[in-house]
């Protein structure tokens, strides 16, 4: 019997996809865990224990006292608070990974999951319809750490054999959790202030494409990688990860279709030149062809949904 643990299960992804994984595997078989006790209130439907993923000692006492088989490594400083507190970003992003792939060494663990980002990529990448092999000089904290942590995951597999999975994510949306310190998390936050009647100030500019996909796409995309044969999943850094891709503008757009008195104001912060290092659009036909990767969302379909789910929502 597999025994999952979701480390970081109280942020943004961790809070839907521990839901998935307990229908999945069933409710005693997860232990969701996180840094902050408040993050408890969101898992009455499993057990929950309190981590710091920093705390080696008691990372270890854990898998080995609980018989952990599956860790779903989710705890990271995102792009924009990492420009803000780089050797923080670095240290977190970068040591916590490298002690779970230890102990999934050490201890034979089954499979870890990692989450990468569209933030591997760099000014120097091509921007349309990137490829999964490229160029890649990203120049954000998070975006260097989630490029070397993509070596270390491929270094694990390579020498050691741990079956360690990964998706370059692009910017996630949802309307069960917020989202904390990323560039993308204007296209969560617009939808919170179309519903309560406010004008939306953007940190973005009105054009600023970047690839996007809507969380039911993003947890099925995370399950079917990790329910993949082992040798169906040949990409061992990172898979490119695609659904849509859409402008500020656009989001607002298609708001507006369904909100006609809802309005926006452009500020682009210093978030801008952090979205202008990343892609337009990813190729992730490599996805696709090695295990059956497809979405369903695109902009209207997610739109309506979230407004049509988000006021009945109790955070
Ligand atoms: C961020 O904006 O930092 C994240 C990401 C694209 O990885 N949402």
């Amino acid at each position: 019997m597999e025994k999952v643990l979701i480390i970081g299960a109280g942020g943004q992804l961790g809070s839907e996809l521990t839901s998935a994984l307990c229908d999945q595997h069933g409710n005693d078989a997860v232990i969701a865990s996180d840094l902050h006790e408040t993050a408890k209130s969101k898992f009455d439907y499993c057990r929950f224990q309190q981590l710091d993923v920093m705390d080696n000692d008691s990372l270890k006492k854990l898998i080995k006292s609980e018989s952990i088989t599956q860790i779903y490594h989710l705890a990271a400083v995102l792009s924009a608070v990492g420009e803000k507190k780089p050797l923080f970003a670095w240290q977190l992003n970068m040591e916590s990974l490298l002690s779970i792939l230890e102990i999934a060494k050490e201890s034979n663990l089954d499979k870890v999951y990692w989450p990468s980002s569209i933030a591997v990529f760099g000014p120097n990448t091509p921007k349309t319809n990137t490829p999964q092999f490229c160029v890649k000089e990203p120049n954000t904290v998070y975006g260097i750490s989630k490029q070397a942590g993509e070596r270390w995951c491929q270094y694990y597999f390579e020498k050691y054999g741990v079956d360690v999975r990964s998706l370059r994510y692009p910017g996630l949306i949802g309307y069960k959790s917020l989202p904390g310190g990323g560039t993308t998390d204007y296209a969560v936050d617009i939808f919170h202030k179309a519903i309560e009647g406010e004008t939306f100030e953007c940190f973005l500019d009105k054009d600023s494409y970047l690839p996007m996909m809507y969380m039911p796409d993003a947890i099925k995309a995370t399950l079917d990688i990790m329910n993949a044969p082992r040798e169906s999943v040949k990409i061992r850094s990172s898979y490119n990860l695609s659904a849509m891709s859409f402008s500020p503008k656009e989001l607002f757009e298609a708001i507006q279709t369904e909100i006609p008195e809802f309005s926006i104001l452009y500020k682009p912060d210093f978030r801008q030149e952090i979205a202008d290092s990343w892609p337009d659009s990813v190729d992730d036909s490599h996805a696709r062809l090695d295990w059956g990767w497809n979405h369903q969302f695109g902009i209207k379909e997610m739109t309506r949904d979230i407004l049509v789910n988000l006021p009945n929502f109790q955070f």
